[in-house]
């Protein structure tokens, strides 16, 4: 699946990294089938970064590719970390960048988790 700005897996990304354990991060939650660390740069008083343990470099790739219990394992653990971490009672904003018009840094599919505050609308 190729996606404006996203070769192939790039097995050298920060996050393939971070999943090695070759560079650190402040992990919340894992399990099979999800990480979720802090952002390195937080743009919300909660800032989690929640990415599956294969290798995909988007959300795009990840629906094309991954398995069905793969795909609800993810996204059944980016709820977990959101109810963990106490974001269900005032609410939270989920967020995933795909390629050039997102400006997508990493290329390992991630779910951004913000939180802890009123965020504002935001539609785009
Ligand atoms: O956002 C990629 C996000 O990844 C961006 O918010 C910074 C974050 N980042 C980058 N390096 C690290 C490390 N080492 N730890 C934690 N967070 C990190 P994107 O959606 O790709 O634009």
């Amino acid at each position: 699946m190729t996606v404006s700005g996203l070769g192939p897996y790039d097995n050298g990304n920060i996050f393939a990294r971070i999943l090695r354990h070759e560079i650190q991060a402040t992990l919340v939650f894992e399990n099979e089938h999800a990480v979720a660390f802090n952002d390195i740069s937080p743009q919300a008083p909660t800032h989690i970064l929640v990415i599956p343990r294969g290798a995909y470099v988007s959300f795009a790739d990840f629906a094309a590719r991954a398995g069905d219990a793969e795909i609800s394992g993810f996204f059944r653990a980016v709820s977990t970390v959101a109810t963990q971490l106490g974001l269900d009672a005032s609410g939270y904003r989920l967020l995933s960048n795909i390629g050039d018009h997102a400006g997508q840094e990493v290329p390992h599919f991630h779910v951004h988790l913000f939180g802890g505050k009123p965020l504002g609308r935001m539609l785009a």
